[in-house]
């Protein structure tokens, strides 16, 4: 019952949260097996140090796993496992000897402390030096003092592996899901920086880098480049006619059809309000146009408004680069020549090359 909330609780939860409360799993399984695994080797000391260990994880898990989730606060789990972790390595050890390869899963402590949300940065430090106090101890402990139990060296030799083994995978389990989670994060980022929220089209900022970053593609510096720049017709009437989320349900079937009718080459991003700009690579003056031309009446016959005949008009500035022309006085160009489509009535293509600027 407990477990089934938990799980579905955790749907909803982000990766943290989920490589959490997996990992408290994980780690109640492994203690339950090391209680066996003492039990069987009749050492019912270190049996009894796994059933708290076991009780430990079940509390963490149960006890008060979903009041962590609904605070969001991770630091009582946390320090728990901090001391589940560091006691029973500490016993282990003293009890079976440095060569049983008990003292491992504190070392893998000096990397927890710094994923837990909630710790600061002086509680990690401290956390990560009381491991390094720990492992130090055991080290001089375990060189100057038999273990407290005399086992047969082979038992202690599988120990060993079996520890060395695990701890080696815990390190690696660790950092590979935190590699994975910080990829993750910065996609998420480079998306919401970069492309527009209402239509999912880049927007001027990734434009701007990419142009910062040497047009257009993999430090092709002084490349030519061509740009389109497409603005709706009277817009604004759009938006008065029929409300404002229409004109949001336009501009969005305006990027469709835009993504659908422009190659992959293309950079298609949303400039501004309802003005578009399309960077494409090197291309001739009648090849520009004649794209234009394409977008222009393409967009004209396609219905803009679900279930409803409302269409649109655009007017496209095109500007082709001269050889060493920075963008921003291509994008000039672009604007003059959108501004005098404009002027002229809307609903055409003009190129740069026909005006005298
Ligand atoms: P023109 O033919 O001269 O381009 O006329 P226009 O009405 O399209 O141009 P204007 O620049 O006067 O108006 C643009 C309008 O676009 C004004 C603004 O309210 C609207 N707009 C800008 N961003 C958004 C948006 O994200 N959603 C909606 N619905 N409207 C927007
Ligand atoms: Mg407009
Ligand atoms: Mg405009």
């Amino acid at each position: 019952m407990m477990l089934s909330e938990i799980l579905q609780r955790l749907k909803y939860e982000n990766f943290y949260w989920n490589i959490g409360f997996y990992g408290l799993v994980l780690a109640g399984v492994t203690h339950a097996f090391f209680l066996l695994l003492f039990l069987y080797l009749h050492i019912p000391q270190l049996a009894l140090v796994n059933v708290v260990s076991v009780a430990i994880y079940l509390y963490s898990i149960f006890g008060i796993g979903l009041r962590a989730l609904d605070r969001k606060d991770d630091s009582t789990i946390g320090w728990l496992v901090y001391g589940e972790l560091l006691g029973h390595g500490v016993i282990a050890t003293l009890y079976l000897g440095l060569e049983s390869g008990f003292q491992y899963y504190i070392y893998s402590l000096v990397l927890i402390p710094f994923f837990i949300s909630t710790y600061s940065p002086k509680i990690r430090l401290l956390r990560a030096f009381g491991v390094i106090a720990t492992a130090l101890f055991l080290e001089w402990w375990g060189y100057s003092h038999p273990p407290l139990l005399a086992l047969p060296s082979s038992v202690i030799h599988n120990l060993h592996y079996m520890n060395l083994a695990l701890f080696l995978l815990i390190i690696a389990t660790i950092s590979y899901f935190y590699t994975l989670s910080g990829n993750d994060y910065r996609d998420m980022l480079f998306e919401r920086s970069n492309r527009d929220y209402l239509t999912g089209l880049y927007n001027r900022h990734y434009l701007n880098e990419r142009i910062k970053n040497g047009l257009v593609r993999r430090g092709a510096k002084h490349q030519s480049f061509a740009i389109l720049l497409i603005d709706v017709d009277y817009f604004k009437k759009i938006n008065d006619t029929y409300g404002h989320s229409s004109g949001d349900k336009v501009l969005k079937h305006l990027a469709e059809v835009l993504k659908e009718h422009i190659g992959r080459s293309a950079i298609i991003s949303r400039w501004g309000g309802e003005e578009f700009l399309v960077l494409f690579e090197a291309c001739s003056e009648d090849m520009l146009v004649e794209m234009a031309e394409y977008l222009r009446i393409t967009i004209k016959q396609t219905p803009m408004l679900e279930g409803k005949e409302r269409y649109i008009t655009v007017t496209i500035g095109a500007a082709i680069s001269e050889p060493k022309e920075p963008f921003e006085s291509v994008f000039y160009r672009a604007d003059a020549a959108l501004y005098r489509g404009k002027e002229e009535g809307r609903d055409r293509v003009v190129c740069a090359k026909e005006l005298t600027l």
